[in-house]
């Protein structure tokens, strides 16, 4: 194989062009690129019955998702969230200007510690934000609990949570709202894109005015929103894309299968496996560098970089150690030690649709030594 070119982490799925040319024709003629066209209303209604939810937004980018959302439930003060995950999720927080208060996370799965949410609770605490980390469920019965307990909302960040499935059902119908990712790096891409899964139809109207400046109509603005639309490309890809994302999910199963029967009897690394869920989408391949590898993860991770590997440390640093997190007391080393530990013997293998036998051999190979 041609040892020149990288293996990347992931490389987006895309439809083969010929296929998208038409909706591209369609839009030149139409002249209507974004603000709620064809394509949207169309992409929205179908992902809505691929996803088994009732209420779907369409967003420019989960971020904007995440923005809108604590915006829409109208989140005050202090919000319960995790260190382990990717930036944008407590930066949400901040341009609302809320205070991310984090929680250490569960080893079994990598998400918030329900154990952990109550003690962290105080007068100001409103809403839990928990990540369905790498498509693994969080335990929602529980947080559920506690936020009934308590009257928090709870919010869902579900970036990587793409098509999972759950006893038979879509977990994105639980908590008060569910926010996905289409980002190019992840399972299911419209280039860039996001939603927010309501459950009403009153929220999913407040949703859709707020990611438009807060317009209800052509005169009329109820709230400062944002521009958080998705536009015509976006939408005729996604739409494009629903008709090939299971067996996207199935080849992404056969290599996460490959790599669980070589990896798993290799001492010192640990392959973290999707657990309780029907269907997994086999988003990311975490894997856990034990002592016993005799290797460190950073040693591992710029070994196969040299190899041209582009590996990738999810998530590492943790999000409460950037400078802008870490004179928070929720941020101390000491009150996430489950996170702190996970984050500096965690790597992301390579695992993507057109990934090659060969290469995959490769990676096996280096893995091995
Ligand atoms: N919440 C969570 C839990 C998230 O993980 C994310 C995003 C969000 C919220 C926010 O959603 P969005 O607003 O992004 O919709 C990437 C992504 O930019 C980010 O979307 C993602 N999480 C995060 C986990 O990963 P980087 O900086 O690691 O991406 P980058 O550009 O280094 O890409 C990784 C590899 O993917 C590259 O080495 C090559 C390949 N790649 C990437 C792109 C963008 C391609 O082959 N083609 C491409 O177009 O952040």
């Amino acid at each position: 194989m041609n040892r020149d070119k990288p293996i990347f982490v992931t490389r987006p799925h895309l439809p083969p062009l010929k296929r998208f040319l038409p909706y591209l024709e369609e839009i030149w003629q139409n002249r209507v690129l974004t603000n709620g066209g064809k394509f949207h209303e169309l992409f929205e209604k179908e992902l809505a019955e691929y996803l088994n939810v009732e209420f779907v937004s369409l967003f420019a980018n989960g971020t904007l998702g995440l923005l809108t959302s604590l915006q829409a439930l109208e989140v005050e003060g202090e919000v319960i969230t995790t260190p382990f995950s990717f930036a944008a999720t407590a930066h949400a927080l901040v341009w609302n200007r809320l205070q991310p208060v984090f929680v250490d996370i569960e080893e079994s799965t990598l998400n918030i510690d329900p154990g952990r949410i109550e003690e962290a609770i105080t007068q100001r605490t409103s809403a839990i934000l928990a990540v369905h980390v790498y498509g693994q469920p969080c335990n929602t019965v529980e947080i559920e609990r506690i936020a009934t307990k308590h009257n928090l909302k709870v919010i869902y960040d579900a970036a990587h949570a793409f098509g999972v499935r759950c006893n038979g059902d879509s977990f994105l119908n639980k908590g008060d709202l569910s926010v996905l990712s289409f980002h190019a790096t992840k399972v299911f891409n419209t280039f860039e894109g996001g939603a927010v899964v309501s459950h009403n139809a009153h929220t999913k109207k407040r949703i859709d005015n707020l990611k438009n400046f807060g317009f209800i109509d052509e005169t009329n603005v109820v709230a400062a929103g944002i521009n958080g639309k998705m536009n015509e490309f976006s939408a005729a890809l996604g739409i494009l894309q629903l008709e090939g994302i299971d067996s996207v999910i199935e080849r992404r199963r056969l290599i996460a299968e490959k790599y669980y029967k070589f990896l798993d009897p290799i001492v010192g690394i640990k392959c973290l496996k999707p657990s309780n869920v029907d269907r997994p989408n086999f988003t990311y391949f975490p894997i856990i560098i034990e002592d016993a590898y005799g290797e460190s993860r950073d040693e591992l991770y710029w070994r196969l970089r040299r190899e041209g590997v582009i590996v990738r440390r999810y998530f590492y640093p943790l999000i409460s150690s950037f400078p802008m997190y870490r004179n928070l007391s929720s941020a101390l080393t000491e009150m996430l030690p489950v996170a702190s530990e996970v984050s500096e013997r965690v790597l992301c293998l390579p695992i993507f649709p057109d990934l090659r036998a060969d290469e995959q051999d490769l990676i096996i190979g280096l893995l091995t030594k």
